[in-house]
């Protein structure tokens, strides 16, 4: 079965005003499309067809390395889509609660200090790429960014959330002004959703 483009949670004009409509349907259906038709593509070539995209990124070593990068760029560019929709919502929350609420406050001393450092995290990302909370290889929440479409999965990592910070992601309302997407993003954080990876992350 090759992969396909996951349909959206919610509809396309659902995030506004925080995510433009023309926005979000030409990063939806014209770039994930494109990642998830160039994995297609690599993985035929990878011969490694029939692999959960999980499977792929946390094995991109046992991949040819005259194949592999397509599969890094392809694989990553449609999984972290498909898990940045899903940290998105109509209806979100102003902030996490229980556990997930519990852990930020430990590890970062208050979820407004975890914004402040996601946020700086994300405006400072140089180019391409995704700033993400994640459950490190020690088992603790740290916030990260990657380059381009590389996927913490492949690091070993768990990813909780995320924001891509690609011009893509939010220029057609944002323009050159990253910041401005960054905070608009807090307004449709699906918090239950984070708080479902972080449960299945101490499992
Ligand atoms: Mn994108």
């Amino acid at each position: 079965m090759p992969f396909e483009l996951p349909a959206l949670p919610y509809a396309y004009d659902a995030l506004e005003p925080h995510y433009q409509t023309e926005n979000l349907e030409v990063h939806h259906a014209k770039h994930h499309k494109t990642y998830t038709d160039k994995l297609n593509e690599a993985v035929q070539k990878a011969g490694i067809e029939g692999k959960s995209i999980e499977e792929i990124l946390t094995s991109l070593d046992s991949i040819p390395a005259e194949v592999r990068q397509p599969v890094i760029n392809h694989g990553g560019g449609y999984y972290n889509h498909a898990f940045f929709w899903e940290c998105m919502t109509p209806d979100a929350p102003a902030a996490p609660s229980g556990d997930l609420a519990a852990a930020i406050d430990a590890r970062f001393g208050s979820f407004e200090t975890f914004k402040e450092a996601f946020s700086a995290k994300a405006t400072n990302h140089f180019g391409s790429g995704w700033a993400w909370l994640v459950v490190n290889e020690k088992g603790e929440l740290e916030i990260t960014d990657t380059h381009d479409q590389i996927c913490p999965l492949s690091l070993g990592q768990k990813p909780l959330l995320t924001i891509d910070v690609w011009e893509h992601a939010y220029y057609l309302k944002y323009k050159n002004v990253r910041p401005e997407w960054i905070k608009a993003f807090w307004n449709i954080v699906n918090w239950n959703k984070v708080s479902e990876r972080f449960a299945a992350a101490q499992a």
